[in-house]
């Protein structure tokens, strides 16, 4: 297994560990808010940022334009380079970023920003907001411990405070009656569905006996439809179901597309259960002969990511060879626990589940390769030359995604249009450039890379020479970013690449986060 640390690839350990000691000596009574502090020059702000994965400087251009002290700083527009800017911009997927040119800045570019109110002690604040969104609860309440120390009367700061303490407290009861990894018991093996009663007055759908079938799913889904769940027996049957085929598959998969056959790739779904359906409607429902791979990040976010689950579990049941599932960086603890799934799942389903699909989830293969040319992975690629498929095929990945090796990478990574390496915009794994994937390409003998994980406006991106798409399918992501969504099309022999894209369809009056994490929504 390759691994090096962060170190000694010159990379920060974490963006939220790099942040500096400077910003934390900094302390300033006056600078009660982000916008303040960033009149003065070197403009200090931290910025709250809806979305991470976002470009577009017409939209971040628009909260400049909000603040007087801004328009006169930049009053020639957003061409004007200002060196001195120094943004640091915590985003909610664990981003933190930081940049010195307006240029950079823009480049990067990011939208729907909303400056935020700042506490005196912005340093520590600010970090600790930081590692919350990274899920590091530990790490966050040393931060706001010392925000209480410095402004002990101020009741935001308390009310902080107290919430992250509560969270620390639940993770060690939790760590507490966690038994080691080596004799961890699975959930899964304590669920005997078949003892769970439906009661009679249940007017949903129902599996008669072990088999799921079209009729079923086709019923489950128009449940979905009208807001109602499916009863819990059901779910579990579905979910275990899919753990005893996931258990069984390598974490590399090959996947064979017969001569005339085509398969359908698709990007992040995000819990836009909607969105997922008119993907059917406009492709059709997975079958034998239309089959699917789901990219990764079927969950959070979006506030029917129980439906989006329960449906693309439900056709791995009865297509296993028509429905691949990959995991994304969204199907992990840390952020299920954070983005919303977590809630969701304990509101729809109870407590049990959320143990349950996070077992599931640990068994979900990394990545595909698709008749021995395309290598379809969520993230990207990795932090050292030389990695074979062969590597990722015997990964052993059943574990929460690690901090950094090649499962990491594989989860996480982003592409880059500079050459080379660099470090990740999210302070999680890396980009890498055109070289980085022509190499692999080669060294593998593949000709494509598919991957997901970042919104494109046009619902994909095509980069590094033709070499690597990214395709996302959740289109208004988050019912804000206006986007397009897209998947991908292939056809055998050839396996060229045809993507068709489409826009968001209405959804009931559920907003995107509603069961996140109370957290979260005290830093929006
Ligand atoms: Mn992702």
């Amino acid at each position: 297994m390759v691994a090096s640390s962060r170190e000694q690839r010159g990379l920060p350990s974490t963006s939220a560990g790099a942040y500096t000691q400077e910003l934390l000596d900094t302390e300033d009574a006056d600078a009660r808010c982000a916008v303040d502090a960033a009149s003065r020059p070197p403009w200090c702000a931290a910025v709250f940022c809806g979305h991470e994965e976002r470009a577009g400087p017409s939209g971040l251009w628009s909260i400049f334009q909000k603040r007087e002290t801004f328009n006169e700083k930049v009053s020639g527009g957003p061409d004007v380079k200002i060196i001195s800017l120094e943004l640091w911009v915590i985003l909610r997927d664990g981003l933190v970023m930081w940049t010195s040119t307006w240029s950079d800045w823009m480049c990067k570019g990011l939208r729907n920003l909303n400056l935020r109110r700042m506490m005196p002690s912005r340093g520590y604040y600010r970090r600790g907001a930081a590692y919350l969104a990274m899920g590091k609860f530990k790490e966050a309440l040393k931060d706001f411990q010392q925000v209480k120390k410095i402004c002990p009367n101020d009741p935001d700061a308390t009310r902080k405070l107290k919430e992250c303490e509560k969270a620390v407290q639940k993770i060690r009861f939790e760590e507490a009656i966690c038994v080691g990894d080596a004799e961890r018991r699975s959930v899964a093996d304590s669920i005997d569905y078949h003892i769970i009663e439906v009661e009679p007055h249940y007017a949903g759908p129902r599996i008669d006996g072990e088999e799921i079938t079209i009729d079923f799913v086709k019923a489950m889904l128009d449940e979905f439809k009208k807001q109602k769940c499916i009863h819990k027996r059901y779910a579990y049957q579905i979910v275990l179901k899919t753990l005893d085929l996931l258990r069984s598959m390598p974490s590399l998969v090959d996947v064979d597309v017969p001569n005339g056959g085509h398969f359908t790739v698709c990007g992040d779904v995000h819990g836009q259960y909607f969105d997922l359906l008119n993907i059917f409607d406009l492709n059709g429902l997975p079958s034998e002969e239309n089959p699917y791979l789901f990219n990764g990040d079927f969950v959070d976010r979006g506030s029917f990511s129980v439906e989006v689950i329960l449906t693309l579990f439900a056709f791995k049941c009865l297509y296993p060879k028509a429905m691949y599932l990959a995991r994304g960086n969204h199907e992990s603890k840390s952020m299920n626990k954070i983005y919303g799934f977590e809630g969701e799942v304990r509101s729809k389903l109870g407590e049990k589940f959320v143990e349950l699909f996070a077992e599931v989830f640990c068994w979900l293969p990394l990545a595909h390769v698709i008749n021995n040319k395309v290598f379809v992975v969520h993230g990207g690629l990795f932090s050292v030359d030389g990695v074979k498929l062969s590597d990722i095929r015997s990964i052993d990945r059943f574990c929460e995604p690690p901090e950094e090796g090649l499962m990491c990478e594989l989860l996480w990574s982003d592409p880059q249009p500079q050459l080379g390496r660099g470090p990740s915009k999210r302070g999680v794994a890396l980009s890498f450039g055109a070289d980085v994937t022509k190499k692999f390409l080669q060294e593998n003998n593949l000709d494509l890379i598919v991957r997901s994980h970042e919104v494109k406006d046009e619902g994909y991106e095509i980069e590094h020479d033709g070499k690597l798409i990214t395709v996302f399918s959740a289109p208004n992501y988050c019912d804000q970013m206006g986007n397009k969504g897209a998947f991908i099309r292939f056809t055998a022999p050839e396996m060229k690449p045809d993507i068709v894209t489409f826009s968001a369809v209405p959804h009931p009056d559920v907003r995107p986060m509603a069961y996140a994490n109370n957290f979260l929504r005290m830093f929006q």
